[in-house]
């Protein structure tokens, strides 16, 4: 067993050493220039006379200011702003019945990973609480070459075919006359594309929903989003749909947080996933996989081809085949995170595409962003992306060579190079593209079988709870609520009306507009001006699967109760109750969730005991937002904080976002003077109180409280 395990550690670190030889590390050494000279003084250029001009001559200077001129690249054209981290990836047992992928045959061997989030439509600097679909792209070094599963938190894509992809693009980044808006959707020419383009609806439903705000980058799903093929040794292909399933379960906060978190700490979700890793949390997902033979291919009530459909789990089943942990923080987040390079062309034996059309376009496109980006078809060789697997080809030359490929021979066939590099068969695990029978005409066209624009966003709609549907509602209504164009808000309630009537209306009260009689018909604007016009009519197509948990965050049995790693802020000031605070760390320490004392100043308090409490924020600093829970200990705590406003707005808000509030003493909900100003109902679900200290469940109530995360009945009641 030691063996195995052995085994599975060095396979685990094979990445890391690879990184290892590019890493430099200045501890304990002198200061030089590029070309290695000592550097004798770092702060004063060469001058003529100590007040004159500044040589040309001074080659040192010269040096560090042309790099920093030139530090910066292009940002990534979508995702732009985005956070990673090292781990690997283990199966829990053989794949071989599905694929011959190397990474998915023996449960002893951990494969590298390294796993990039980011949002999609923001720059570098921007906020990690934007609405918007999370990246969620993992490179594997497997040792037969790097696959990279490039994926959304979302299961289906706005749209179908790759032709317009720059459009959608280019209308939901900021307006190309003024730059505005920053990370946001809620504009005229997002919304203008997207009322002319039905096939979007299902996205935007998902967009619309709190999966577009997570609580953690830890704490969502992850999805393949098209239908790849899993090929196995004897050449049968079934059609796969790749899932990773959070071991945190999928949280998400409210819009109301989202944008207060934005003001507080754009870095909330990047700070939560290093704080995590440095602090031996892992964040883990399992890998899960939907299979469908070959011969199901046109079983379903929509195209498995199309990107904007999702196979329900309620008719092909999730098998959870495998786990990724994330348990490395990058070393330098330019050399790694900025410049890692994905593909979903970079492919292993065992994995194969499908003729989705917006695959199809990715395919190219990938390459084609690292050329401008990264400058130059070398990228490959820069640390984070090269491969483990051994590499060799004719390939040759090109900005910023590093590798230096010895002999005369850069061709083949050749005899000079004795044939070398060999091309390898089929079972020395040389790459042969699945053998599918493509018979057909040049068309510039679309399947019929795409037409269905509504079906699953109203399956989508339909799964989700009450509280679920109120909130799509309200980011509906402020989304078009900040267009400036009435004609977009009536197209739009029109298209809505196809998903749901009652959507439709309950977003037209909020815009006070009604919704459009005889809605203008969908025209599929995605198809060509002479083309039959009755075969695009955008359709819906009754699902067969009416309602489906899995896409209810609320319902998914994935909304895992642990309160791991969850964060817990104590209101506290001069005279606190030093036993209270003691039992309620002690209990959640236990949990794995953590603490933070709150006070009005920093430095520390005295407690009731005469010790004093270490402050870790000042009111200043901390806010509702940025914690799950709050806990009020008791002492004379209790009357100060009633008078001190920034305690009452804290608590205010984590009862308005549905939050648990424990408290020791119900005198903080019922003085007098602070009745008008306090918003909570201290009988309210998911207020814990341990009136007079007698209650000896008091920490376990509370912690059961946090399992439950949030208690939306309030939210109904305001
Ligand atoms: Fe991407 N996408 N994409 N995309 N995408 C990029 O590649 C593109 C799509 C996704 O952390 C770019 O290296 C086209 C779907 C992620 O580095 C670019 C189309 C899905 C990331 C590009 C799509 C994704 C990207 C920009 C439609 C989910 C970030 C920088 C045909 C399955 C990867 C780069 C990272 C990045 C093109 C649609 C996921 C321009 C043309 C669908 C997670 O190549």
């Amino acid at each position: 067993m030691k063996n195995v395990n052995k085994q599975a550690k060095d396979s685990e670190n094979r990445k890391q050493q690879d990184l290892e030889v590019s890493k430099s590390d200045a501890t304990g050494q002198m200061m030089t220039t590029d070309q290695g000279l000592k550097i004798n003084d770092d702060t004063n250029s060469l001058k003529a006379g100590e007040r004159g001009p500044s040589l040309l001559e001074d080659f040192i200077l010269r040096e560090k200011i042309t790099h920093f001129d030139h530090e910066r690249i292009p940002e990534r054209i979508v995702h732009a702003r985005g956070s990673a981290a090292h781990g690997y990836f283990q199966v829990y047992k053989s794949m071989e019945k599905y694929t011959k992928a190397g990474f998915l045959q023996d449960p002893n061997l951990k494969t590298p990973v390294f796993t990039r989030f980011s949002t999609v439509a923001g720059s570098r600097g921007s906020t990690d609480l934007a609405r918007d679909i999370r990246g969620f792209a993992v490179k594997f070094y497997t040792e037969q070459g790097n696959y990279d599963l490039v994926g959304n938190n979302v299961p289906v894509f706005f749209i179908q075919d790759a032709m317009k992809f720059p459009d959608l693009v280019h209308a939901v980044k900021p307006e190309p006359n003024n730059e505005m808006p920053q990370a946001a959707s809620a504009h005229d020419t997002f919304w203008d594309f997207i009322s002319l383009m039905p096939e979007t609806m299902h996205t935007i439903m998902w967009v619309m929903s709190d999966r577009a705000i997570p609580r953690s980058l830890r704490m969502m799903e992850g999805f393949g989003v098209h239908t790849f093929r899993f090929i196995n040794a004897k050449n049968e292909s079934h059609f796969v749909k790749f899932h990773w399933k959070p071991k945190l379960g999928t949280h998400a906060v409210v819009w109301d947080e989202a944008q207060k978190i934005s003001g507080k700490n754009s870095d909330f979700h990047r700070q939560d996933l290093w704080e995590a890793i440095e602090n031996g949390n892992y964040p883990e997902w399992e890998l899960g996989v939907q299979l469908i033979p070959e011969a199901d291919e046109h079983k379903f009530d929509f195209d498995l081809l199309d990107p904007t459909k999702l196979v329900p789990e309620e008719l092909v089943p999730v098998t959870l085949i495998g786990k990724m942990v994330l348990n490395r923080n990058p070393d330098n987040f330019f050399a790694e995170t900025e410049q890692v390079a994905f593909h979903p062309g970079h492919i292993v034996p065992g994995i194969d595409f499908t003729n989705d059309p917006l695959l199809q376009g990715r395919l190219f496109s990938y390459t084609d962003t690292q050329l401008s980006r990264l400058g130059s078809p070398n990228f490959h060789e820069i640390p984070i992306n090269r491969t483990i697997a051994p590499m060799h080809n004719n390939q040759r030359d090109g900005h910023m060579r590093q590798e230096i490929n010895v002999g005369r021979v850069s061709y083949h066939p050749n005899s000079l190079g004795g044939g070398c590099p060999f091309q390898a068969k089929i079972d020395e695990g040389g790459f042969s593209s699945f053998n599918e029978r493509v018979d057909a005409h040049k068309v510039r066209d679309r399947s019929e079988s795409f037409s269905d624009h509504f079906g699953q966003a109203t399956l989508f709609f339909n799964s989700q709870t009450q509280t679920e549907k109120n909130h799509i509602i309200n980011a509906l209504r402020f989304e078009l609520g900040k267009l400036e164009t009435e004609a977009i808000q009536i197209r739009m309630l029109g298209l809505l009306s196809q998903i749901d009537t009652n959507l439709a209306t309950k977003v037209a009260e909020g815009l006070g507009l009604k919704v459009p009689k005889s809605p203008e018909k969908p025209i599929n604007h995605g198809v060509g001006a002479d083309a039959d016009k009755h075969k695009y009519e955008p359709k819906k197509v009754e699902q067969s699967v009416k309602s489906s948990d899995a896409l209810s965050m609320l319902k998914n049995k994935t909304l895992s109760k642990t309160i791991t790693t969850r964060q817990v802020a104590f209101l506290c000031s001069e005279g606190v109750d030093r036993a209270a605070i003691n039992a309620m760390k002690a209990a959640l320490d236990k949990e794995g969730a953590t603490m933070k004392v709150i006070a009005p100043h920093l430095g520390t308090i005295k407690a009731n005991d005469g010790s004093e409490v270490k402050v870790d924020q000042s009111f200043l600093i901390a806010a509702s937002v940025l914690f799950d829970a709050v806990y009020i200990p008791g002492g004379k705590n209790i009357g100060f904080l009633a008078s001190k406003p920034e305690a009452i707005e804290f608590i205010n808000e984590a009862f308005k976002h549905c939050k648990v509030i424990g408290a020791d003493d119900a005198a903080i909900f019922t003085q007098t003077n602070v009745k008008s100003v306090l918003n909570v109902k201290s009988d309210a679900e998911g207020i814990v109180l341990n009136a007079n200290k007698e209650d000896k469940n008091f920490t376990k109530s509370f912690i059961a409280a946090m399992g439950e995360h949030r208690f939306w009945s309030r939210e109904e009641k305001l």
